[in-house]
């Protein structure tokens, strides 16, 4: 039991918590074989993926099956862990998982941690992860027994810098946990590492809450489950508020960046009047304008029945889905990377950034600049993250969005089309469930992947990516392997070039979550279906303390 004396009744009980490990894992390394699938291809651009990592591309699956292993690593290894990118519950748990795979093969093991990201790599910042100390953090949230950061290893002092860092620390194997961009990084450094002749293997495992990196092999990241679940908690309070006030429209904008994942699954689990989905609004190309008139049109027909009050949930990357605001924000990423020295100044004030942001555009998104609350065109001109990405959680698309429709409802009004009232709350629930104590899904599931991930490094394999799956059955029943990263890539545009990157996976307009919710959204838009999830329960019947995605047994059946 940790000594601290600042942990909470319910997080000493979770110490506890003893993760369930898939059967094939029980034995570890020595009596896990590895078997050869198929070889793979990239996502997107085939050639010129394959010109770029000529070392690394199209390398056979890499499946876990029960049985004998004598090529397992048997001699003494290090290996170093990074935490990358935003916070999602179960990273501690990976960290354990992989530590328990490394003793478990030797007990001479090490296990090192790079602080802060793969800064910490560059940098050479690293501690000799304990077990006394990693026990502290088992089964709990964030990120801070090693922290995080968002700094891409891409250039070539960096690689350089990295590999120095391997040959000082000795390390044999490095696992980034992260997100589409982190794990690109790990591509890359796996295919540095082979041309260099760096005998350092490269491993993933797929981290982020936005629910976006996923594919036939990797059925859902880590963190989403226990961050929709506290959104949903929020959500549900919110949908119960307004039906007991009954006189505010709440506005909830959702994290996930690009991708409209958790604010579909939040939906499913809270049934509001209106869930937006940002790539449906770019498949039916919906300006701005449109997608006001489409929620004046819900908030007159709950009118006319009486109701002035409802919930709508709004994706944060809404506003990059929308036709005229992707053009424009691919302009700004554009001028803000070739003239970043111009933005970056401190004596420029917000009115010159805008004028500069403003004389450089055509003159019909210089208009569309201009015509934003100016709080929004600012947020649209922060700097963009280091890879490249404008950094939506930053944009206040719900205000944008109350501040139009009470607009348009007034000229609605004028017309005799609207006789209700109109007034809106706002919120944004995004670090709320980032580092919230992870489900018994995700930190079984967490522990798995990095438990797959110390298999990985024990069988000398790089550029894998760890793959768990089958995740609607019990845990005891998941499938573990690993996939090659370069499977995942295509190229895409950041900071003004083609860049290499995994294909993310954004709400599939044809895939079974949006085709069940397209089914029942019109109830929910006229009625008040909701429904009202309470918080993550860590103890009771396993119905409902093991209980996955609403996403996840709608893809599965
Ligand atoms: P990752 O893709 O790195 O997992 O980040 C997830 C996320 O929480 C997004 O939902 C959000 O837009 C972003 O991080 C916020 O970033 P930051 O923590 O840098 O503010």
């Amino acid at each position: 039991m940790p000594k601290k004396t600042n942990f909470s009744e319910l997080q000493t009980e979770r110490y506890k918590f003893k993760p369930q490990l898939p059967s094939v894992l029980s034995k570890g390394a020595p009596f896990i074989q590895i078997k050869q699938g198929a070889a793979t291809s990239s996502q997107g651009n085939q050639e010129q993926i394959k010109e770029m990592f000529p070392n690394t591309y199209g390398m056979a699956l890499a499946g876990f099956k029960k049985g004998a292993n004598s090529a397992a690593r048997k001699k003494k290894i290090t290996v170093g862990v990074v935490l990358s990118g935003g916070q999602a519950p179960g990273g501690h748990n990976v960290i354990a998982g992989l530590f328990d795979g490394l003793k478990k093969a030797n007990k001479k093991n090490v296990l090192i941690g790079f602080i802060g990201g793969p800064s910490g790599i560059i940098r050479d910042e690293c501690k000799i992860l304990e077990k006394d100390l990693l026990h502290e953090y088992r089964n709990t949230g964030g990120f801070d027994c090693i922290q995080s950061g968002r700094t891409k290893i891409e250039t070539i002092e960096h690689l350089l810098a990295a590999k120095a860092t391997f040959q000082g620390e000795k390390i044999d194997a490095l696992v980034i946990i992260g997100g589409d961009d982190s794990n690109t990084n790990a591509a890359v450094i796996a295919e540095f590492a082979k041309k260099e002749n760096i005998p350092v293997s490269v491993i993933g495992v797929p981290k982020t809450i936005d629910g976006d990196l996923k594919n036939d092999f990797i059925e859902a990241s880590f963190g989403f489950d226990t961050a929709t679940k506290i959104y949903s908690e929020l959500a549900g309070n919110i949908c119960r508020d307004a039906n007991s006030a009954q006189k505010y429209w709440h506005f909830i904008r959702l994290m996930g960046r690009s991708a409209s994942h958790i604010t579909l699954e939040v939906g499913f689990k809270t049934q509001p009047n209106v869930v937006l989905i940002g790539e449906e609004v770019k498949e039916k190309n919906k300006t701005l304008a449109q997608v006001i008139d489409d929620l004046a049109e819900i908030v007159i027909a709950r009118a006319q029945n009486g109701k002035n009050f409802g919930v709508i949930l709004v994706p944060e990357g809404l506003i990059e889905f929308i036709p005229e605001f992707k053009e424009l924000i691919n302009a700004l990423n554009d001028i803000l990377s070739q003239d970043s020295a111009e933005f970056s100044s401190a004596v420029l004030s917000d009115k010159d950034k805008k004028e500069i942001a403003s004389s450089k555009l055509p003159p019909h998104l210089s208009a569309l600049l201009n015509s934003l609350p100016n709080h929004i065109a600012m947020e649209l001109l922060l700097d963009r993250d280091p890879h490249g990405n404008v950094v939506v959680s930053q944009i206040e698309t719900e205000k944008l969005l109350i501040g139009m429709l009470k607009k348009r409802l007034a000229e609605l009004k004028k017309e005799g089309k609207f006789d209700g009232k109109f007034a809106a709350n706002y919120h944004f629930f995004g670090y709320e469930g980032r580092c919230g104590i992870p489900s018994n899904f995700d930190a079984n599931y967490s522990y798995a992947l990095g438990y797959s991930a110390a298999i990985l490094a024990l069988n000398n394999l790089s550029g894998y990516m760890a793959s768990v799956r089958n995740l609607t059955k019990p845990a005891s029943q998941w499938t573990c392997g690993g996939i090659p990263i370069t499977m995942l890539l295509h190229l895409e545009r950041r900071k003004g070039e083609d860049k290499p990157v995994i294909k993310k996976a954004l709400v599939d307009l044809n895939d079974k979550p949006f085709k069940a919710f397209e089914r029942m959204r019109k109830s929910w838009a006229q009625n008040e279906d909701y429904i009202f999830p309470g918080p993550i329960q860590y103890f009771g019947p396993k119905s409902i303390v093991d209980m996955t995605t609403k996403t996840l047994q709608y893809e599965q059946n």
